[in-house]
């Protein structure tokens, strides 16, 4: 049989590359565009195919060694199907030069963006299109990235290809497995919600963007709300009170607050209302224990309310708020809601809390759905009171009111749907009756 030296074919302006895998060894059977090694540009690594089927008799390169157009690779004993030749190099270059125009302007995979760091060869290197559509039906990828992969133990099946045609390429598997390792860990076999990771995107890319770092508050309140979000099936049940005559009584008293150093604030019989409701339903004033098996119902009223500060969300809690008057309430609010804005609550003005309201009524919104300040079980949200037509059975007429919306989000593990809407209902008669809120 004859023997035949496979060279380097055309790699267009490179002077030079270097070789950093050899993936064929002496007496290997190779067909033709099997990839025989691995050279690397400063820009792409990529495979050079075998120019016929044969069998290898020498290698004569090594890792490490620099290769040009025309350098001795191997020496090989051509067989039967050796008439038949690789691509065309012209053929190939068209090729490539399409599939590298199309990695600089656009991603090929809808969900992973193509990693910042890969770079379009300028020249493309000409290597079969089999090179670059591993023979493996599955996954797309050269040998060197399979072998990439193999060392990190990683199934190229769930990894996503961004190069052109779903190829993997070494990116695609240290993304993949960064996702891997930033999954939230769990000793419960899985059954605890961990969510896929968020893709990284370069938004220069899109315009120009600058990058503040979040406070501390956010960063703290951020993970405690996402905990929350998906720890308790949350369910939403909105409500409208008619405060027309709490309006006017409180409007009524602001004066006489106001010489006692007090702003006498809606919320203050906001939280009167909750506290009595509280007292009513006493499963909304409980917590789940740690390991799910009991119900630990609380005999204190004390409750929190989230305060807007430049640097995020707190929630300072108002402590027994079922042995106060309006008035004391009122103090405690206002005093609170100062050290939050100038940051001199301290830890346990934040701790104890049953219940928590969360009032944008002063800002605007017709409805929210808030999120439960776990361990608690439930939160009420309260948005902008309006004058609203309200027909009036006696008589027979429609009469302007001011109704504030509600909106109580329960832990439904712990509050069934019927005990929520009693709960609304409870606060809607409270809210409407001043005398009932203040006995
Ligand atoms: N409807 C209409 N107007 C309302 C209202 C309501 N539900 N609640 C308050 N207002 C009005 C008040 O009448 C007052 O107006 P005047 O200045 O003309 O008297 C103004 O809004 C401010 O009200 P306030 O001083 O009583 O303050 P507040 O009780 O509404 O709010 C506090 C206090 C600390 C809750 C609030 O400053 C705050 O931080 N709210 C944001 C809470 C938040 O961010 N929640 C989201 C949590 S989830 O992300």
């Amino acid at each position: 049989m004859a023997t035949e030296e496979i060279l380097i074919p055309d790699i267009g302006d490179f002077d030079s590359v270097d070789v950093i895998e050899i993936l064929i060894n002496i007496g290997d059977s190779i067909n033709l565009d099997d990839p025989m090694l691995t050279v690397e540009s400063d820009k792409a690594s990529m495979d050079i195919p075998a120019p016929h089927s044969g069998i290898i008799k020498e290698i004569k390169v090594k890792v490490g060694d620099k290769v040009k157009q025309g350098s001795l690779i191997a020496v090989f004993e051509k067989t039967q199907n050796s008439n038949k030749t690789s691509k065309k190099e012209s053929t190939i270059k068209k090729e490539l030069d399409d599939i590298t125009s199309k990695v600089s302007l656009e991603p090929t995979s809808p969900v992973a963006e193509p990693p910042a760091t890969i770079q379009p060869i300028k020249k493309p290197l000409p290597v079969s299109e089999s090179a670059l559509v591993t023979t493996d039906k599955i996954s797309h990828a050269s040998p060197s990235v399979r072998k990439f992969a193999r060392n990190l133990g990683v199934n190229l099946n769930f990894v996503i290809g961004s190069a052109p045609k779903n190829r993997i390429i070494i990116e695609d598997i240290e993304a993949y497995v960064k996702s891997e390792l930033n999954k939230p860990r769990s000793d419960d076999m899985g059954t605890h919600f961990a969510p896929i990771a968020m893709p990284d995107i370069d938004f220069t890319k899109f315009g120009s963007t600058e990058t503040k770092p979040l406070s501390k508050i956010k960063k703290i309140s951020g993970a405690n709300l996402h905990r929350n979000w998906v720890t308790a099936p949350h369910v939403t049940q909105f409500d409208d009170a008619d405060i027309t005559d709490l309006e006017a009584f409180r409007k009524s008293m602001q004066k006489e607050a106001e010489k006692k150093g007090v702003k006498l604030t809606l919320l203050a019989f906001m939280m009167k209302a909750c506290v009595n409701a509280l007292k009513s339903y006493p499963v909304f004033n409980s917590s789940i224990s740690p390991d799910g098996e009991n119900l630990i119902m609380k005999n204190y009223y004390n409750v929190g309310f989230a305060c807007d500060t430049p640097d995020g969300l707190v929630v300072p809690v108002v402590r027994d708020v079922l042995t106060k008057d309006i008035l004391d309430i009122a103090q405690d609010l206002g005093d609170l809601s100062n050290k939050a804005r100038e940051r001199k609550l301290k830890v346990e003005d934040m701790q104890g809390g049953c219940f928590t309201i969360s009032s944008l009524g002063g800002i605007g919104g017709t409805k929210f759905t808030p999120i439960i300040n776990c361990p608690e079980v439930a939160i009420l949200g309260v948005s902008k009171s309006s004058i609203q037509p309200i027909y009036n059975k006696e008589s027979k007429e429609f009469k302007p009111r001011l109704i504030l919306p509600l909106s109580l989000s329960y832990d439904h593990r712990v509050v069934d749907g019927a005990d929520g809407a009693r709960f609304t209902t409870h606060l809607r008669s409270m809210l409407s009756d001043v005398r009932k809120l203040l006995l």
